[in-house]
């Protein structure tokens, strides 16, 4: 994830409008009593928030760095009163953007005041008071996570954090251990209600006070068009894609009905959210063992190969960093794998959840994430450098230009490369001896859809849920009730055991307590497929999609560059016509490259007899 205004704007959402006002106490008190505004008194006043933005923002990277890599009181102290400075700074000059409104600006000043008025990404209120309490209750929560563990019977000894009930629920297959695993790690989340109530209450008053309806609002701005219109678009992407989300989870629930027997997995309802191989039931991919598809002859288990290559932590990433090399990207600094944090260590307490950091804006890159030798990993692995190196491209912008065109952009582009680690591609670098053949095909589409269609509805309802949390229209009572119905609805799935209001599952995953918007990894998993699409027609390749990779295509990372490096300077449409040639985000190319899938899942549901739907 990017951390850079995302992170560092949510947890620090804040701080500052006391510290503004300290610094520039008549500009705080005077509005409605000046003398007109001028261009370039305008230019003047993005020059300052600039500059005092990037000092801010780096000096709250650097404490959330801190804080999350050595999880005590005293760091997530430090990185409360850094990221209350940050947000609180925010919040004022979003505030003092509006005395310009009357100006017509050139387009780049107009385009900085805008995004200075979206800057404060989880505003707290101007009250010093309630600034404080607001980073504090953030930091706390994002602590709360990282420190986060499943200790079964009770044995203090024997305690299991994210990554060790991560592994298990993707590996056992015995569905009363993987009932106390979910239902282990989802306590995690029921201390965190009273605290996510009051965080709401504060960042919704801090929002408002900016002008907007609610801090839902304030996220759903983001997109360069109307809020509303972000939900309409959003449920329209869905609907182009539901009826393939449905054949998969059919399919799956066939699948997982054989293995576990009928008492387990009923033929029509719900999914029980235990049995997905996910501790949230998002990604799928981990039980892709159970399912009977055709294996082509050459098929084969990237975790086992690079275990067998005894592949260590550093090794896993290098392959990613080799990957954008060949695209013609610089190699990452030598600090990146100084810095990084890569396994989890013995002796305390990280957020393991990966993210990549850029600390300085300027080269200072790093990922942060308790890597495992498997497949999945090498996928994240991938992903993470993704963000470090659009960072770095478009580090040579202004730095409220600085990120990418929307955030769905720079949780995609780390993806759009692992869509290119085909089997082609593990050959061409030795990892594997032969290709399975094109008749494999169908089997591989699978693996992919359980990772890529089953995460879409999950995609979806996180921030469905909160932008109703935000809006009052689910109170804190009703908290889990509504988290539960919306799974059911858009995912098909129901927790193993009842669940109460004493429990607050949406705590139990991790951007809910780090308060990071989520609707971001929904667009990218359309933009993806729309920029891998981009970029294989720029190598020429008329084949397949699911067989296509960019890996070594200089013309392909020259394209790819040009988008990244023009950071968050345009609306996002330009940024996607530069890639791609479109300016809409559009599921069809997702649609296409699992077109084959598609077929055979509608006809096995019809030969097995699986019904469709819950
Ligand atoms: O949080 C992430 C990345 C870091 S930005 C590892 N992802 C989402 C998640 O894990 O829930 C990537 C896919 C969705
Ligand atoms: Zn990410």
């Amino acid at each position: 994830m990017k951390r850079l205004r995302m992170v560092a704007g949510a947890l620090a959402g804040l701080i500052l409008a006391g510290f503004a006002a300290a610094q520039n106490p008549a500009a705080a008190k005077t509005s409605g009593k000046k003398s007109s505004p001028t261009v370039a008194a305008a230019q003047e006043f993005l020059d300052e928030a600039e500059s005092r933005y990037f000092d801010l923002t780096n000096k709250a990277q650097r404490a959330s760095w801190v804080e999350e890599n050595f999880i005590t009181d005293d760091t997530e102290e430090i990185a409360a009163q850094a990221n209350q400075e940050l947000s609180a700074f925010s919040a004022e000059m979003s505030r003092k953007a509006h005395e310009f409104d009357s100006l017509t600006l050139p387009t780049e000043m107009a385009r900085k005041m805008l995004l200075l008025k979206l800057s404060a990404g989880f505003p707290a209120p101007a009250d010093a008071k309630e600034q404080k309490e607001l980073s504090q209750v953030l930091a706390s929560l994002d602590g709360d996570y990282g420190k986060g563990k499943w200790c079964p019977s009770g044995n203090a000894s024997k305690c299991l954090d994210v990554t060790a009930v991560g592994k298990l629920m993707a590996t056992s297959r015995d569905p009363e251990e993987l009932k106390r695993a979910w239902m282990g790690w989802h306590a995690v989340g029921a201390p965190m209600r009273q605290r996510y109530a009051r965080m709401v209450e504060l960042g919704n008053k801090g929002s408002r006070e900016l002008g907007f309806r609610d801090a839902g609002a304030l996220w759903r701005s983001n997109y360069d068009m109307a809020p509303d219109e972000l939900t309409k678009e959003t449920d329209r992407l869905w609907e182009q894609l539901r009826p393939l989300y449905e054949s998969l989870h059919a399919y799956v629930r066939g699948q997982l009905r054989k293995k576990y027997g009928n008492e387990i997995v009923p033929a029509h309802g719900p999914i029980p959210a235990h049995l997905l191989g996910n501790i949230w039931s998002q990604e799928w991919n981990n039980v892709y063992s159970l399912m009977d598809s055709p294996k082509p002859p050459q098929s084969y288990d990237l975790t086992k190969i690079l275990e067998d290559r005894r592949t260590d932590v550093q090794g896993m990433a290098r392959y990613g960093e080799a990957f954008f090399i060949s695209l013609g990207f610089a190699p990452l600094p030598k600090t990146f794998w100084e810095r990084s944090l890569f396994t989890k260590p013995a002796d305390r307490d990280v957020v393991c959840h990966a993210s990549a950091w850029d600390i300085d804006s300027k080269d200072d890159l790093r990922i942060k994430m308790c890597i495992q030798i498997t497949e999945e990993d090498f996928r994240v692995i991938h992903h993470e450098l993704g963000h470090n190196f659009y960072q770095r491209a478009y580090n040579g912008q202004p730095p409220l230009f600085q990120n990418s065109a929307n955030d769905g952009f720079h949780e995609a582009v780390g993806d759009t490369i692992a869509l290119s680690v085909t089997p082609e591609y593990l050959k061409k670098i030795g990892l594997i001896d032969a290709v399975p053949e094109a008749s494999g095909d169908i089997d591989y589409l699978l693996q992919q859809a359980l990772e890529k269609i089953a995460f879409l509805p999950f995609g979806l309802l996180v921030d469905k849920w909160r932008w109703e949390v935000f809006a009052n229209q689910v109170k804190p009572e009703e908290y889990n009730k509504a988290w539960w119905e919306l799974r059911r609805k858009y995912q098909g799935i129901v927790p193993p055991v009842e669940r109460t209001e004493s429990d607050f599952d949406p705590g139990a995953k991790y951007h809910v307590p780090s308060n990071t918007p989520y609707m971001r990894y929904f667009l990218a998993r359309i933009l993806q497929f729309q920029f891998q699409r981009a970029l294989c027609r720029e190598t020429g390749y008329t084949g397949p999609l699911d067989r296509c990779s960019i890996y070594g295509n200089k013309a392909a990372g020259e394209r790819l560059n040009k988008m990244l490096g023009m950071g968050l300077s345009k609306p996002w449409p330009e940024a996607l016509a530069v890639l791609t040639g479109e300016t809409q985000m559009d599921a069809s190319a997702l649609a296409d490259y699992f077109a084959p899938l598609r077929t055979w899942l509608d006809e096995e549901n019809k030969a097995n007899h699986y019904p469709v739907g819950w």
